[in-house]
């Protein structure tokens, strides 16, 4: 049985007075069977951190390096993110992808150094709207997930979270059908490639304008597992209900 997981990722979001929304989370959210997780950007982490210190929510990075230590200026190692308190970390999000240029394998490397850190892994996937179009969506999916994930990844150290990038803060959804599917491939590719075990221990995310309105119909399609959520996981009041859809 798979834990339910909701992750917030604030993006480059939030200031120190954002931080009352994860204290308002963290005093609320508990609930049994369910993980919650908030992503702030790396310069908040340890004040978030000492937020929900004692409570059920977990905080996480938004990215590292696939280096331990070292001359990157501007960068943050998983060791970092770890010592600041940190359980998982995003890599390989779309915008990542885009705006710094991250191959597979720079996201493959990224994974690999979360997980030997001790960090979860929520390696991100997602076709462009031309890819959708175009009828190659599953392929797209099927060579990321290859090239991104981890040979030693485990049902503990990897999430996958399916992005449509044409659904990133955009308002717009896949159809349930739509996201069923590409759930149900992943899940097939995990078993055939990692075996029954892991393949089907790990938590498949769906992301991409998740709000309080869709949550539930979105939770309900077979093999997705919870939420990576932005724009709504920045305010308590709407990231409290997606946490109770699950
Ligand atoms: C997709 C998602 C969070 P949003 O990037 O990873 O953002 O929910 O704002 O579409």
């Amino acid at each position: 049985m798979r834990q339910k997981l909701a992750a917030g990722n604030w993006k480059m979001n939030g200031t120190s007075a954002t931080l009352p929304e994860l204290k308002a989370l963290a005093d609320t959210y508990g609930t049994a069977g369910v993980d919650v997780l908030i992503c702030p950007p790396a310069a908040l982490l340890h004040r978030a951190a000492e937020v929900i210190d004692g409570s059920a929510v977990a905080v996480g990075g938004q990215d590292c390096h696939a280096d331990g230590a070292g001359a990157h200026t501007g960068d943050t190692s998983a060791e970092m993110l770890k010592d600041a308190g940190a359980s998982s970390v995003i890599v390989g999000h779309s915008e990542r992808r885009t705006d710094h240029n991250e191959s597979d394998a720079a996201v493959c490397a990224k994974a690999e150094t979360a997980m030997a850190t001790g960090l979860t892994a929520i390696v991100c996937l997602g076709e462009s709207l031309q890819q959708r179009d175009a009828g190659e969506t599953l392929e797209v999916i099927g060579s990321q997930l290859a090239g991104s994930v981890p040979e030693q990844s485990t049902g503990d150290s990897l999430v996958i979270a399916y992005e449509p990038i044409w659904a990133i803060g955009t308002g717009k959804v896949p159809t349930l059908e739509q996201i069923g599917e590409v759930h149900g491939f992943l899940r097939a590719q995990l078993v055939a490639r990692f075996g029954n075990e892991v393949g089907a221990a790990v938590r498949l995310l769906y992301g991409g304008s998740v709000k309080p309105s869709n949550a539930t119909e979105i939770f309900a399609v077979e093999d997705v597992d919870g939420a990576l959520v932005g724009g709504a996981s920045l305010k308590a009041t709407d990231f409290a209900p997606i946490i109770a859809a699950l």
